[in-house]
C-alpha cells in the first residue's frame, strides 16, 4: 500500500560505497517489484513463490558472498543489505536465500572437498539444486551436541538413521546437510545426502502461524546409504556446525533490521494520515511520537552496530561471540519495534492489508531459531563472565 522509502535517520548511507548502494537498490528493486505483489496470497495459503527461484539466482543472491564456482563474490556488507532488502518483504524470502547460501552452500564452500564443490557450488548459485540443513532433531534443538542421528561406516560409505526437524526447505531440496554422529562415537560429522537416495523422506510442517511462507518440513533417515565421498571432509565436530550457523545468523541480524523497517515505516505513513480527535493526525499526540522516536532509536542504532561488525568481518576480526550479540539485539529490537507498529494501527495493524502482523509473527520465529534469545544471552554471559552456564 505505501512505498518504500528506505530509513535512514543519520546518514547511514553515507558510510556506504557506490557497489554495496547498487546492491541494495538491486535488491530492493526486486522485492518492490517481483515480491511485494505476491506475499499476501502466499502468506495466507501458506506456500513459498518458488517461481522466484530463477530471479533470484539470475541477480546472483545464492552464494552471493562466496567466491568462485560462478558465485557472484560479494562483500559480506553488500550481502547483508541484500539479506536486509529480502526481510523487508518477507522473512521467508530472506530464510529462503540465506539457508541456501550461508547455511548450506557455505558448508559446502568450507568444508567440502575440490569434487563436492565443482559438483554443487555451481548448480546450487544457479537456482538449479537447492540445498537444506539439517541440525535440529525433535529432542534437540538448542543443545544440538546432544544429536541421536547416527553415520555408521559400512563397507563402501555410510549408513545414516535419525530424524530432523524444523528443517527449513526440507522438501524442496535435492541436497540435504546433515549432522550426525560417527558410529558409536559422540564426534559429529556432517554429510551431503542427496534427497532422493531411498530412506530419506521429508514431510512438510502445516499450521504455522509465523514464517507461513517458508517451506519447513521434518526430515527421516531410515538407513540412508551414502557414499564415502559425501563426508564433508572438512566439517568434523559440533564446530562446524557452529561455523556455519555463525556465518548465517549475521545475514539474520541484517534481515531482522530490513524487517524493522518495513513496520516503522508503516507505522509512520499510517499515523500521519490516520486522524482522530478531530482533524488532528494521530502522529501529533505525544504518546504516539514516544513510539516512533523510540523506534527510529533502535533501527538505528541496530544499522550502525550490524555495519560495523561486517565491516569486521571482511576484515577476518569479527568473533562468534559478536555475532551473537547483533542477532540477539537485533531479532528482539524488531520483534518489539513489529509489536509497537501493530499497536499504532489500531484495529487495522491486525489485518494483512498491512505487513506488521505478518512481520510480527514471522519475528517470533526469528527470535527463535539460529539460537534462541536465550542462548545468545548465554554465550555473551559466559564469554564476560568466562563461567559457562551450559555446563
Ligand atoms: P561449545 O563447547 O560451546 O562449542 C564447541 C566448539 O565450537 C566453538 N563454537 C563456535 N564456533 C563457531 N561459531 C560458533 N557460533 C560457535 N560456538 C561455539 C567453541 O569455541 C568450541 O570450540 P573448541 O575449539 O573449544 O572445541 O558447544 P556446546 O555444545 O556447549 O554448545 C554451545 C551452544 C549452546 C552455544 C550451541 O550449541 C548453540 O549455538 N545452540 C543453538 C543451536 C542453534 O542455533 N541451532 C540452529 C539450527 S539451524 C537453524 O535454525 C536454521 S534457521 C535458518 C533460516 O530459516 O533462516
Ligand atoms: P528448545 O531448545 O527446546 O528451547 C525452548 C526454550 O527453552 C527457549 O526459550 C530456549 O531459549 C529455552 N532454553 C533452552 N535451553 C536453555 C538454557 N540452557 N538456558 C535458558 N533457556 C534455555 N533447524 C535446523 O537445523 N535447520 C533449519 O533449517 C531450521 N529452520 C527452522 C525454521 C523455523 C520456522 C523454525 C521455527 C525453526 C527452525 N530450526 C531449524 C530449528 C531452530 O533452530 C530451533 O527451533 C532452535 O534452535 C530452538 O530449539 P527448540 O525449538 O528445540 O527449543
Amino acid at each position: 500500500m505505501f512505498e518504500f522509502r528506505g530509513v535512514d535517520f543519520m546518514d547511514f548511507d553515507s558510510l556506504l560505497s557506490e557497489e554495496e548502494l547498487l546492491v541494495r537498490q538491486t535488491a530492493r528493486q526486486f522485492v518492490e517489484d517481483r515480491f511485494m505483489p505476491l506475499i499476501k496470497r502466499h502468506f495466507r495459503d501458506g506456500t513459498f513463490p518458488n517461481e522466484l527461484t530463477a530471479p533470484i539466482a539470475e541477480l546472483g543472491f545464492f552464494g552471493a558472498n562466496l567466491h568462485g564456482y560462478g558465485c557472484a563474490g560479494l562483500t559480506d556488507v553488500e550481502y547483508g543489505l541484500v539479506m536486509q532488502e529480502m526481510e523487508r518483504g518477507d522473512t521467508a524470502l530472506r530464510s529462503f536465500v540465506s539457508v541456501q547460501s550461508s547455511l548450506s552452500m557455505y558448508a559446502i564452500y568450507s568444508y567440502g572437498s575440490e569434487d563436492q564443490k565443482d559438483r554443487w557450488l555451481p548448480k546450487m548459485q544457479q537456482g538449479k539444486a537447492m540445498g537444506c540443513f539439517a541440525l535440529t532433531e525433535p529432542n534437540f534443538g538448542s543443545n544440538p551436541s546432544g544429536m541421536l542421528t547416527r553415520a555408521v561406516k559400512d563397507r563402501d560409505g555410510y549408513v545414516i538413521n535419525g530424524e530432523k526437524t524444523w528443517i527449513t526447505n526440507g522438501s524442496v531440496a535435492d541436497i540435504a546437510v546433515v549432522w550426525a554422529k560417527i558410529g558409536d562415537s559422540d564426534k559429529i560429522q556432517g554429510y551431503l545426502v542427496e534427497t532422493d537416495r531411498p530412506g530419506f523422506i521429508a514431510v512438510d510442517l502445516h499450521n504455522k502461524l509465523s514464517m507461513r511462507a517458508s517451506t519447513t518440513s521434518s526430515v527421516g533417515l531410515t538407513n540412508v546409504r551414502i557414499p564415502a565421498e559425501n563426508v564433508l571432509p572438512g566439517a568434523r565436530g559440533l564446530k562446524a556446525a557452529l561455523g556455519c550457523l555463525t556465518n548465517a545468523r549475521l545475514g539474520i541480524a541484517w534481515g531482522a533490521i530490513g524487517a524493522a523497517m518495513a513496520c516503522y515505516d508503516c507505522a509512520l505513513q499510517y499515523t500521519i494520515l490516520r486522524k482522530q480527535f478531530g482533524d488532528r493526525p494521530i502522529a501529533s499526540h505525544q504518546l504516539v511520537q514516544n513510539e516512533l522516536a523510540w523506534m527510529i532509536t533502535e533501527i538505528t542504532k541496530a544499522q550502525f552496530v550490524t555495519l560495523h561488525a561486517t565491516r569486521l568481518k571482511d576484515q577476518g576480526r569479527l568473533s562468534h561471540v559478536h555475532v551473537s550479540m547483533i542477532k540477539r539485539n537485533n531479532a528482539q529490537m524488531a520483534l518489539e519495534v513489529a509489536r509497537r507498529a501493530r499497536d499504532l494501527l489500531g484495529a487495522n495493524g491486525i489485518i494483512d492489508e498491512y505487513p506488521i502482523f505478518r512481520h510480527m509473527c514471522n519475528l517470533e520465529t526469528v527470535k527463535t531459531y539460529e539460537g534462541t534469545h536465550n542462548i545468545h544471552t548465554l554465550i555473551l554471559g559466559s564469554h564476560v563472565t568466562g563461567i559457562s552456564a551450559f555446563s
